[in-house]
């Protein structure tokens, strides 16, 4: 058993009695209501999920295990000759909320490279695919290929409720090793002629995975910051539902993150980041080499939305503020690319956006959220082709929502099952006010 395997199953031992406690001794405390909007309106804002990998506050954005974006980089071990944490460390930080040492972050990087062995029949599946499909599809597909191997669904049938969370660990942590040979695989597969670049042994995910895109320093620490970035948002936007829903019917790892994923790839969910470059090449086009000023940048924002079209990358369904995944990609490119001229536009926009939705008067959020900056880094580094963006998305995303899964079986999390109810029954409640 891997250090953290050992430390997992301590830390459940200790959070188990928490759950079980509030269940028998608090069930019935009342902590939120309903209302006729949030049950037309897609739950929103209705506290009735918990999870403690992360926690996403309206105001100051999210926290991972109860660290900000900062405190997280600061305090978790950088990688060899990069600025930012490896992504190993992350996960076991994600899974036992302790920062791991460095032989723990070794051991982690060890157990990657046998875990991240992708089976070959995965590259058949994603090839048996028509080449014009969405890389999406391609990741989605590959994943739920792969539900042949689940430990989970081999051992469901003779296990006991207190012991799922060994095998869902174990699917789990294959899963995150492998997503980024199945990214790249598609990446230069749909790209780059099929010219592939296998893993090199011995290096953490964020290098290797710029090694397989063959794409040089910094690329390796953008992979690791982009990656920790897009982990985890909590527990109710679509890809972590979604994940954490059908996952709740005991479906294993691969079956419930093909779900999340295939929510991912919605235009007002993941889908946005490759939206915003989308619009902001069609505008620097429309700009002929003219410089963006806020005027003409003003006009273009108002374009898009008198032609009933949302402007990518602002807004959020809970953040009321800037979301400081925008903030710390930001840094990023103040640090890396000042006078990239993409930086720059992104910066315009940033200046005049908000002041446009809040005239336009109907978003609650007319703050940018991750999508809005994430894109021009990658196209900064050479990834020019945005509709894979939300596929490097999707790595990301897989270690929140995976860490969340095997919680959840842990703390023998029910299959959730909320209630619907009828228009003409929300008319009664409306009549009786
Ligand atoms: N541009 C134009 N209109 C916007 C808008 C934007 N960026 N954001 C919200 N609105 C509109 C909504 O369309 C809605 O109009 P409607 O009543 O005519 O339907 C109104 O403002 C109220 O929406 P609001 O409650 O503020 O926002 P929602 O919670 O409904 O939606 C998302 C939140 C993120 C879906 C919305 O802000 C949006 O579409 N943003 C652009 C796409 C995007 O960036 N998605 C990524 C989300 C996030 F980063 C993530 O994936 O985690």
């Amino acid at each position: 058993m891997t250090r953290l395997k050992a430390r997992l199953l301590e830390k459940i031992q200790e959070h188990r009695p928490r759950t079980q406690r509030l269940n028998k001794e608090f069930g019935d405390v009342v902590i939120d209501q309903v209302t006729i909007s949030q049950a037309l309106g897609g739950a929103r804002d209705i506290h009735a999920l918990v999870t403690d990998i992360s926690y996403l506050d309206y105001q100051e954005g999210i926290r991972f295990r109860g660290k900000n974006i900062p405190e997280t980089f600061a305090a978790l071990p950088t990688a060899p000759g990069g600025e930012y944490p490896t992504v190993e460390s992350f996960w076991y930080f994600l899974l036992t909320g302790e920062v791991p040492t460095k032989e723990d972050t070794e051991e982690l990087v060890a157990d990657f490279q046998i875990r991240g062995q992708v089976p070959s029949y995965v590259f058949d599946v994603i090839r048996a695919l028509p080449k014009d499909s969405h890389p999406m599809v391609m990741l989605s597909a590959a994943v739920l290929s792969m539900q042949k191997d689940s430990k989970f669904a081999a051992a469901y049938h003779g296990m006991k409720k207190n012991d799922y969370w060994d095998p869902m660990f174990e699917d789990a942590s294959d899963l995150v090793a492998r997503l980024p040979q199945i990214a790249a695989f598609i990446y230069r597969y749909k790209y780059k002629n099929g010219d592939i670049i296998a893993p090199k042994p011995g290096l953490d995910m964020g290098a290797n995975f710029a090694h397989m895109m063959g794409i040089a320093k910094p690329y390796d620490d953008v992979a690791r910051m982009y990656f920790i970035l897009h982990s985890d948002h909590e527990s109710g936007n679509v890809s972590a539902h979604t994940t954490h829903l059908v996952a709740s019917a005991l479906s294993d790892a691969y079956y419930s993150f093909s779900a999340g994923l295939n929510g991912l790839a919605g235009p007002l969910h993941g889908l946005a980041n490759q939206e915003v470059l989308d619009w902001i090449l069609s505008f620097q086009k429309q700009l002929n080499g003219a410089e963006p000023t806020e005027e003409n940048v003003k006009k273009a924002l108002w374009d898009t939305l008198n032609s009933g079209h949302v402007i990518p990358g602002y807004g959020h369904a809970i953040l009321r503020k800037t979301d400081p995944r925008y903030t710390a990609q930001m840094e990023f490119c103040q640090k890396h690319l000042p006078t990239d001229p993409l930086f720059k536009l992104v910066n315009m926009i940033y200046h005049v956006a908000p002041g446009v939705l809040t005239e336009q008067g109907k978003t609650k959020n007319p703050w940018p959220n991750v999508d809005a900056q994430s894109g021009v880094i990658q196209w900064y580094y050479g990834l020019r082709e945005y509709d894979f963006y939300t596929v490097l998305f999707g790595v990301g995303r897989g270690l929140g929502v995976l860490a969340n899964i095997t919680w959840d079986r842990a703390l023998s999390y029910p299959l959730e099952r909320p209630k619907s109810v009828t228009t003409a029954m929300l008319e009664e409640w409306a009549a009786k006010g």
